[in-house]
């Protein structure tokens, strides 16, 4: 009888970028403090901080192994090594909003008229309300996937979800509950693949603004980017405004708040402006892979801002939907709407900038 023997994938990052770039100054949450009563007052003092003030932070001391987010990398890579034909079975309906599985590459236009070369794979949460058909490679290592999806929430979302909680004087679990691994809720896990350009191609798009992707927010609560060497990802100051390159940070994450927190909390955290740039000169002869958790709370959860002592003392009571007296959609309504609004084949550079996503809020790219 045969030997199983286990696939052994392995992934290398690359050398970190030589430049000396103009950095964010990104503050630290070290989660190995979390869990007593002064290590959660300090955490969540410092975390709402690094929200107001930069809406990026770095997260360390959490309990998963490099080694199991490197075997995440490796899968990524694996993935998009299957022929195109492949992946393209795995693609939805992504002009009604379906983004669970593959997009191909070439559904945008960058500045100078260049198809972009980003290639997305999203994975759905394995509590049986998102039912996907995987390949054979996601097939197989699918416990070890949903495992590592699990361990994010438990580990590392479910602790920034109570600081969060903590910071706005509420329930400690008010956050954590509205994230739950079993509840229906839009979060998935993603390997992201921007394939890199001939020189050419590099010229003509440096010739414009020299971006992969535009300026955005994400949709969710809080987006985790596990450690990603091939800078090129550029955040948006909430105070100057100016556009600084966020670094790699050994054993660390960089999280960003979106668009659901800030709907939440009254737009008293704001949702994170963030762009991708094309690499320094060093590192643009590479592909870049990305390793991404994007944290979204339940479908059913009305986008209303919550009732916080402290939102009331800062007097941020009413986001943009209350504001103007319109209804408040639902996560799910959110999710489809502005997942529609992203995914549509646009056939012009900014092509549906300012478009109306919903009564009270606008789908644009931010400069
Ligand atoms: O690739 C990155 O660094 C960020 C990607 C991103 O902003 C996104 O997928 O929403
Ligand atoms: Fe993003």
């Amino acid at each position: 009888m045969p030997i199983a023997v286990p696939q052994l994938y392995e992934y290398n990052h690359v050398p970190e970028t030589k430049e000396d770039l103009d950095w964010a100054d990104l503050p630290t949450i070290d989660l190995s403090k979390f869990g007593t009563p002064e290590g959660n007052a300090e955490l969540s003092q410092t975390l709402i901080e690094a929200i107001r003030t930069k809406g990026f932070f770095y997260v360390v001391g959490y309990d998963i192994s490099q080694e199991r987010v490197n075997r995440q990398f490796a899968l990524g890579q694996r993935f998009y090594e299957l022929p195109l034909e492949e992946k393209l079975k795995y693609t939805p309906d992504l002009e009604n909003g379906e983004y669970n599985g593959y997009r191909p590459a070439g559904r945008r236009l960058l500045a100078g008229g260049l198809p972009d070369q980003t290639e997305v794979y999203n994975i759905p949460k394995f509590n049986g309300f998102f039912p996907q058909e995987f390949p054979d490679l996601i097939k197989d290592n699918q416990p070890e996937i949903e495992q590592f999806a699990r361990d994010l929430h438990d580990k590392i979302l479910d602790p920034l979800h109570d600081l969060i909680s903590l910071a706005l004087e509420l329930p400690q679990d008010f956050f954590r509950n509205l994230h739950k691994y079993q509840n229906k809720s839009e979060d998935h896990l993603r390997y992201m693949k921007y394939s890199k350009f001939t020189p050419e191609q590099q010229e003509l798009l440096l010739s414009h603004d020299g971006l992969y992707s535009q300026g955005h927010t994400d949709l969710g609560t809080i987006t985790l980017l596990f450690r990603q060497p091939v800078a090129a990802l550029q955040i948006k100051d909430h105070k100057t405004g100016e556009w600084k390159w966020a670094k790699p940070l050994d054993g660390s994450l960089t999280v960003n708040t979106c668009d659901a927190l800030s709907f939440l909390t009254g737009n008293y955290v704001k949702s994170t402006v963030h762009r991708v740039h094309l690499p320094p000169k060093d590192q643009r002869g590479v592909d870049r892979l990305g390793l991404l958790y994007f944290a979204r709370p339940q479908n059913d959860l009305k986008l209303s801002t919550v009732d916080s002592p402290v939102l009331k003392r800062e007097g941020f009571t009413q986001n943009e939907f209350e504001r103007e007296g319109v209804e408040v959609p639902t996560m799910g309504e959110f999710v489809v709407r502005k997942q529609t609004w992203q995914q549509t084949k646009r056939s012009q550079y900014k092509a549906l900038d300012g478009v109306e996503i919903l009564p009270g809020f606008k789908g644009t790219y931010i400069d």
